[in-house]
């Protein structure tokens, strides 16, 4: 199973609004079959692992990350796929909270007398599935909020410069995260003021996550480089229903997708309305890359799940532009208390990984 999770970490990124699954076949002791779900979502981890297989998965066990699909899709179920193919026992981690097949896979196995076990390696298959899990269940995207700071926690001096505070090491594995998550999000400050392109050029990947900027008012303008590069990758913009009409046609042309969102009280976007329309378009991961105003409400609103902070060796004071803007606490109860998973070296920076 640890296996079976090591090969569904990577399809992480590239499956959405489907789960990247693992699963191993192994018989006699050698494993004769290995698969994880394909770009797009399909195929099936199982798919792949039995055709590897061929006719020795015959009596063989299938450790699968997620309970095996039950339902009809573009292609019958991988339980039944799983059966037909003579398989003996199937080894699971979780249950799948897809109506379609919660529960149904393993019953689908067991009625055909395949041996099941289930809740084996849940924990891992609960962070490496932990998109997918909470689109289903919640409504919403898992999310990551990135953030590269000073020691002191700002994210740009007082004259707006903010390039660059980490080190190679650092950006690049801020690469490597974008390439695990379905969409890189920005809000417009950091579109206007960086004008990021928001692309992995690293690691001669060819997928790219999709782009997305929450702009209410759609500030951003469409010859900046997301504007200019919208044909070739996808770019989408949620925005408010008060954004011009000429801002959105002008958007509309270079290729991005538009999508209305409903604002709050202040012309903000709400940003759980934001999130839950995302999941709705079948996101399951997505990474927040600032800035500091959509980084506050994401975590006000208690909609980030996951924290990457890399911190550089630098000073830069009050004065300088903090990476979260206001959370409006008094007391610190009511602060976000957030639990170290791992800590690393990046050239002269490091990485923490936190879970809220
Ligand atoms: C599996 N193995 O590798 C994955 C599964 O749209 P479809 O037909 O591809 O079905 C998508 C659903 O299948 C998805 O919502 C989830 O329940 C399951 N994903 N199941 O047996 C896999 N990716
Ligand atoms: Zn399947």
């Amino acid at each position: 199973m640890a296996h079976a999770l090591r090969l569904a970490a990577r399809g992480m990124g590239a499956t959405w609004p489907n789960p990247s699954v693992g699963c191993v076949i192994v018989k006699d002791g050698a494993i004769i079959g290995r698969g994880w779900t394909q770009p797009g979502g399909r195929p099936h981890a199982e798919v792949r692992a039995l055709a590897q297989a061929g006719r020795g998965a015959a009596g063989a066990t299938a450790y699968v990350t997620l309970e095996p699909c039950a339902h009809h899709g573009h292609t019958p179920p991988c339980a039944e796929a799983l059966i037909a193919a003579g398989v003996a026992r199937v080894v699971t981690a979780l249950t799948d909270p897809d109506p379609r097949v919660s529960g149904r896979g393993h019953a689908m196995l067991r009625a055909a007398g395949v041996e099941v076990t289930e809740g084996v390696g849940t924990a891992g298959a609960a962070r490496v599935t932990a998109g997918f899990l909470k689109r289903v269940t919640r409504g919403l995207p898992f999310v990551t909020l990135k953030l590269a700071t000073t020691l002191d926690g700002r994210i740009a001096t007082a004259s707006g410069e903010s390039r660059w505070i980490t080190g190679p090491e650092a950006r690049a594995h801020g690469h490597l995260l974008r390439l695990t998550h379905d969409a890189v999000l920005v809000g417009s400050g950091t579109a206007c003021a960086d004008d990021p392109d928001l692309t992995i050029r690293a690691f001669g990947t060819a997928r790219q996550p999709l782009r997305i900027v929450l702009d209410s008012r759609l500030r951003h303008t469409p010859d900046s480089r997301l504007g200019r590069t919208a044909r070739d990758l996808p770019v989408w913009l949620l925005h408010g229903p008060d954004a011009p009409a000429a801002a959105r046609q002008a958007w509309a042309a270079t290729g991005a997708r538009l999508l209305e969102v409903t604002t709050g009280p202040e012309g903000h976007i709400d940003p759980t309305a934001a999130l839950s329309r995302l999941a709705g378009e079948g996101l399951t991961r997505i990474l927040c890359e600032g800035g500091g105003t959509l980084a506050a409400a994401l975590i006000g609103a208690g909609l980030v799940d996951d924290l990457a902070l890399y911190q550089a060796g630098c000073l830069i004071g009050a004065d300088g532009t903090p990476a979260l803007a206001r959370l409006g606490l008094s007391h610190l109860a009511d602060a976000p208390h957030l639990r170290l998973r791992e800590t690393r070296r990046l050239g002269p920076d490091t990485l923490s990984l936190w879970s809220i």
